[in-house]
């Protein structure tokens, strides 16, 4: 089977509030959506970058040039069989470098369409064990505690089973400290996003006391020997995020004791099928990952929900129901938070995410056609 047609559009879907890490501030999704078209078969994948290479290298501009000019036209000519397409993907994408959200978002939407054509669900094809999925929040940093702990207060009362909030000197021990008067036990983690340097681990180390599900990339984005250093250190699991950019760097980082837990995001890793294969060494090594998130649409979402039905998914993902996100989404289905605080992993074939196409148009910025010869 050749390729029919494969659409790329860049998009801007506005947040429901502005996103604060400790090094940058998001005010919508800027991704990238793929649509890919093969033997009557649809696939949806999305590629969550950002305008700004804050979190990574790439951008909304260099994953737009990377897939339009390389990597479609590395895939157009060649043939696809069912039983191989998603290690033929992986295979033809192998010499390509660094560059892996735009990877992965193409290698998604195979992932989709592969389902759909066997007609049987994402989470199912993956080896997806759950019919549910516990999932918490990610919160941005805050002008001052009070608000934060309005805002958790409320995502508790929805249903939410863990909080994450965002870290930054000046904004972490105190905010910690405080959420800790209010909730003694709650699950409660807390992201960096590199901002600290190893000279800050007594500093970090006195977030021990508060019994922190992880302390996430406390380190450089590119570094793992620093954080085996500070993990040594620190009472609190450390999580790597950032610096796992790879299945060899997820094994090295095992090897080194860069971190007890991993976050696994598709998109950082190059897509599903690295993805997996670091839940799978992870879990060999009974070391737990959770699934990461990056403010996706509802299409990369529907992706993220069917990963964390892994086994070895352990701990609740940042995958928090879409309108927690948008205003509107580009879905006509979005996941909507269950009274035991879970998502529902959809079983329809392929993610199960429907697309309001009539929406995605009126939000694309440029838009553009590939057909093979
Ligand atoms: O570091 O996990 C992160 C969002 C954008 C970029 C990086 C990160 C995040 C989040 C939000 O923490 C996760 C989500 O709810 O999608
Ligand atoms: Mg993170």
């Amino acid at each position: 089977m050749k390729i029919d047609r494969i659409e790329i559009r860049r998009i801007f879907l506005p947040y429901v509030k502005p996103f604060t890490t400790s090094g940058w501030i998001q005010s919508g999704n800027c991704g990238i959506i793929i649509r890919v078209d093969m033997d009557g078969v649809t696939g949806w994948g999305e590629a969550p970058v950002s305008k700004e290479p804050f979190y990574i290298e790439e951008t909304t501009g260099t994953a737009w040039s990377v897939i339009k000019e390389i990597l479609i036209p590395l895939l157009l000519e060649n043939n696809f069989e069912i039983e191989t397409m998603t290690e033929n993907i992986n295979k033809i994408f192998s010499g390509i470098r660094g560059n892996k959200f735009a990877v992965a978002g193409l290698e998604s939407a195979f992932w989709d369409l592969l389902a759909k054509m066997k007609n049987i669900s994402l989470s199912r094809m993956l080896g997806g064990t759950r019919e549910k999925i516990e999932v918490g929040v990610s919160i941005g940093i805050q002008e001052n505690i009070p608000s934060l702990l309005k805002i958790i207060d409320g995502y508790i009362k929805e249903g939410y089973k863990r909080i994450k909030i965002k870290i930054k000197p000046g904004w972490d021990l105190e905010p910690v400290r405080e959420i800790r008067k209010n909730w003694k036990d709650f699950l409660l983690q807390a992201d960096a996003n590199s901002v600290y340097k190893l000279n800050d681990a007594e500093h970090l180390s006195r977030l021990d006391e508060y019994n922190l599900l992880l302390i996430e990339q406390p380190l450089a984005h590119d570094d793992l020997y620093e954080h085996s250093v500070l993990q040594k250190k620190l009472k609190t699991p450390i999580c790597l995020d950032e610096s796992i950019t790879s299945i060899r760097h997820a094994r090295s980082a095992m090897e080194m004791k860069a971190c007890r837990i991993i976050n696994i995001k598709p998109s950082r890793v190059g897509g599903l099928s690295a993805a997996r294969e670091i839940h799978n060494i992870a879990q060999k090594n009974n070391m737990p990952v959770w699934c990461g998130g990056m403010l996706e649409t509802g299409i990369g979402r529907a992706f993220n929900v069917a990963l964390a039905s892994l086994p070895n998914f352990k701990l609740p993902g940042d995958i928090s129901a879409n309108k927690r996100y948008f205003e509107k989404d580009i879905v006509l289905n979005p996941f909507e938070l269950n009274s035991d605080g879970t998502l529902t992993v959809l079983d329809a074939p392929g993610t199960g995410a429907v697309i309001d196409e009539k929406f995605l148009e009126k939000i694309t910025l440029e838009k553009l056609l590939f057909f093979h010869n």
